[in-house]
């Protein structure tokens, strides 16, 4: 495979002024007839007339009106064109109903959709398709269905017919096309200069009663841009459509987006308040793109980060304002110690805009995504929040309509605050999690505080440079009264000392507040230290982070020293759970503890090789001994969840129910799930329902509940995904492969459905001490399915070989099974670029 380099970027010979498509459905012969105007890009040298095309039957093409014949290979067409404006059309044939890969236009449920990002325009047409080509596009769909959408504002209908334009340059990647039998949920906002915008979410017979609330989250994202932002909606129709065959999570095309429906269908009965939460999330981070990403979009694909990036921060902002944001930041540091850091840290480690790859959609990563979001975060620290909104209020005025760069939106701060901003652009360079050690001093009322920043090598990148760490810092008095509030030490040296001067006695720092940067944090409290902040930190991250690190201790010693769990920690959960003063959803979180592949990190750091079995063993054993310490409040903690009011997925009620599952958790292992048996037969939501279930499977029980449920829910594929996703997850370690192998044999496994798949297979790779049994079973079954799915859908497969990354941590045991699956997978005869790309990395 061919590798792409960022530093060969060269901008496309030719300008677009206009496309005109016209679309023929037919499941296995739609007609593509394309009608575009170029001329010369007087910016660029290289005037080559390259059009992207795959997997495309060309049935004729012109220039101006004269027929050519093309040479065509497998990646597109070289073309000699008039050095002078010119038309070119062409029509092609392609086959929607066998297109399985899920890119370009396909079929799903006998809906036709299409998702062109990041490379998938190409298999619609030939076309320079490269996120840099903007123009208006005009749609004409000819097909048998009552609803026929794409990109823009309706220009035209008719009975088998429909047009559509889009005012708004945009790339390829951002056209979308959906035809079928659809019912609309209507709605209506009026934007802040006073214009009607038609809303519809679009969805399938049946799915009627779920589309309340995608609605209303999409109204109070687009309230929330005008709000926070300043940013208007810009055509008279928004659509969203529900499709179930979807490889990512959701698409921003412009005034078209499209879903899976796994993240915008919702009701009470069917979605999780997790559900809920992520739903509302991603509509808004889709809407938000309508202004970062489309509006303003990438020059080229190693940019991805400028609008990934940016826009997760700003959907992480938005629910920090609608629910809490403590709950938000503890949730986003959760995630991104479990996806991001382990990416960060091992074979498949890229800077936040890379620069090389050979398949863009393996950078689709958490780095890119989350680690992105956290350089705006830092920077909003570092500049202030009154100067990151002059800085975007410019980037928007600078920028509109422009394919940009991260030096583009550096300028814009650099502009803004007369920062020199070239050092702090090395988070976009340099891959790898920075480790942070504390050391501390105490003489004579001046407390020094030193910190050291250390990066370790990374694929590529042997040698690091010291970055710009916002490090915000407070200080607690022996009585636990804060003596210093939060400040942002400026970390932009290896090591660098600050001092805090004229303290009565010797403070507790609590370091990295509200989770300053995305770094490890190398700080040797003591366990009574840690209990103190736990007890006393003013700042809500950092309070739940010292329970978080008094777990992994407590566990680290039991699994290395054959320790009994830590009193500091069980006291400290206790005190927690008992302040009636705190938040349930917090409380909530408190009640959480490292993942076990955390665990595994954090023993291959300390020098250790991670044994699976011995880290399930110290969770079970730390679970068993909480729950008889807090058992005494556990009746009163699950009663959280009687809430009389009718079923509301806000924050608050999703608080006390994920406070009152908790407790049942704890419950269950007390009381043999009688407990739990009883919330499942009485449960009235999905969140009551499938605590109750995983609570049964986790005590070896819930076989009744599990056939009941399959009766009650085989209707409906979101909740069956859950079925067989909870099955995996609770199983015990002996038995995970099994109950996995014995699923993909059911007959609801449509593996060719990517949330099936990811349901089973995503489950299986989570469940540490299952996935990772000594007969590598786990292993064996992982690759025989990725082996299967890489012909059908190869970038869903190469997504989940992420499960074999932190191989290495491994015994040599273990190694060798995970090396023998990897190597059979690589030599299976045409593999996808995807998945090559991404064994042949994990593997070196
Ligand atoms: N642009 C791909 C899906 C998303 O990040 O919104
Ligand atoms: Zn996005």
């Amino acid at each position: 495979p061919t590798t792409i380099y960022l530093k060969d970027y060269t901008p496309f010979g030719y300008l677009v002024d206009s496309v005109h498509l016209t679309f023929d459905l037919a499941a296995h012969a739609t007609r593509v007839t394309s009608r575009i105007a170029f001329r010369p890009n007087p910016e660029a040298s290289d005037k080559t007339f390259f059009l992207h095309g795959e997997d495309l039957k060309l049935i004729r093409a012109s220039i101006d009106g004269a027929d050519i014949t093309p040479e065509i290979t497998d990646k597109g067409m070289t073309v000699v064109t008039p050095d002078a404006p010119f038309i070119w059309e062409a029509e092609v044939e392609i086959d929607p109903g066998n297109n399985t890969a899920l890119e370009g236009l396909y079929m799903s449920n006998g809906m036709y959709c299409t998702q062109c990002e990041a490379e998938g325009f190409r298999k619609i047409t030939f076309y320079p398709d490269r996120p840099d080509v903007m123009s208006t596009f005009t749609v004409r769909i000819n097909g048998d269905l009552p609803v026929l959408l794409s990109n823009g504002n309706p220009s035209g209908k008719g009975e088998g017919w429909a047009e559509w334009t889009d005012p708004w340059p945009k790339p390829a990647y951002l056209f979308a096309l959906v035809a079928g039998e659809l019912i609309a949920h209507p709605g209506q906002f009026t934007t802040m200069s006073g214009r009607d915008v038609e809303l519809n979410l679009w969805v399938r017979p049946g799915d009627e009663g779920k589309c309340d609330f995608g609605m209303e989250a999409l109204r109070k994202s687009m309230k929330w841009d005008e709000d926070v932002y300043g940013r208007e909606y810009d055509l008279d129709v928004f659509n969203i459509v529900a499709v179930d065959d979807f490889n990512m999570g959701a698409m921003e095309n412009k005034g078209l987006n499209i879903f899976n429906s796994s993240a915008v269908l919702a009701s009470p009965e069917t979605s999780t308040d997790a559900n809920f939460e992520r739903i509302e999330a991603i509509i808004a981070h889709e809407y938000f793109h309508n202004w970062t990403g489309n509006r303003i979009t990438c020059r080229d694909w190693f940019q991805l980060c400028l609008k990934e990036g940016l826009t997760v921060f700003r959907d992480a902002q938005f629910t920090s304002d609608i629910r809490s944001a403590p709950v938000k930041r503890i949730e986003d540091a959760i995630d991104l110690c479990a996806r991001q850091f382990p990416e960060d840290n091992g074979p498949l480690s890229h800077p936040v805009r890379p620069e090389s790859f050979q398949e863009i959609n393996n950078f689709y990563t958490a780095t890119v995504y989350e680690k992105g979001a956290e350089i705006i975060g830092m920077l909003k620290r570092l500049v202030g929040d009154e100067a990151y909104s002059k800085a975007l209020d410019l980037y928007f005025l600078r920028h509109d309509g422009q394919a940009c760069t991260i030096e583009d939106w550096i300028k814009v701060f650099e502009d803004t605050t007369d920062r020199d901003l070239s050092q702090f652009k090395r988070w976009y360079s340099q891959s790898g999690t920075p480790r942070v050690t504390v050391s501390e001093d105490w003489n004579d009322g001046t407390y020094t505080l030193t910190l050291a920043q250390h990066t370790e090598e990374t694929p590529g990148q042997s040698e690091k440079l010291p970055q710009v760490i916002p490090v915000a810092v407070g200080l607690l008095g022996q009585n636990g009264d804060e003596v210093r509030a939060t400040e942002v030490l400026e970390l932009t040296e290896a090591e660098q000392s600050f001092q805090f001067t004229g303290l009565a006695a010797k403070p507790v720092a609590s370091i990295l507040r509200d989770f300053s940067a995305p770094v490890i944090l190398e700080h040797d409290h003591t366990d009574a230290e840690r209990a103190f902040l736990l007890a006393h930190d003013t700042d809500p991250f950092n309070r739940w982070q010292a329970g978080r690190s008094l777990a992994q201790d407590t566990l680290l010693r039991m699994i290395l020293e054959d320790a009994t769990p830590g009193a500091d920690y069980l006291d400290g959960v206790l005190a927690v759970l008992r302040d009636g003063e705190l938040d349930p959803a917090y409380r909530a979180l408190m009640l959480g503890l490292p993942s076990q592949s955390e665990l595994a990190a954090a023993l291959f750091d300390r020098g250790e090789t991670p044994d699976p079995m011995a880290i399930w063993t110290s969770v079970e054993t730390l679970r068993q001994a909480t729950a008889q310490h807090v058992q005494d409040l556990l009746p009163r903690l699950h009663s959280e969840t009687l809430i009389e009011a009718p079923y509301s997925p806000d924050a608050d009620q999703a608080g006390k129910r994920s406070l009152g599952n908790a407790a049942l958790a704890l419950t269950s292992r007390l009381d043999g799930a009688a407990m739990a048996a009883e919330q499942y037969a009485a449960a009235g939501n999905m969140t009551q329902q499938l605590s109750a279930l995983s609570c049964l499977l986790r005590a070896g029980k819930g076989e009744a509940e599990l056939s009941t449920f399959y009766v009650q829910w085989q209707h409906d594929r979101l909740v069956m995904d859950k079925w067989f996703a909870l099955q995996v997850g609770m199983a015990s370690p002996a038995t995970t492969a099994d109950v996995a192998r014995t699923l993909t044999e059911h007959a609801d496994f449509n593996w060719k459905n990517p949330n099936r798949f990811r349901a089973v297979m995503g489950a299986l790779a989570m469940n540490h001490a299952g996935f990772h049994r000594a007969d590598g079973a786990g292993y064996a079954l992982l690759a025989d399915w990725l082996i299967k799915l890489d012909p059908v859908n190869p970038q869903t497969t190469a997504r989940m070989c992420s499960a074999f990354q932190t191989w290495k941590r491994y015994d040599a045991d273990r190694q060798d099974l995970i090396r023998a699956q990897l190597t059979r997978i690589a030599e299976t005869p045409d593999l996808s670029r995807d998945t090559t790309e991404m064994v042949s990395r994990i593997l070196n």
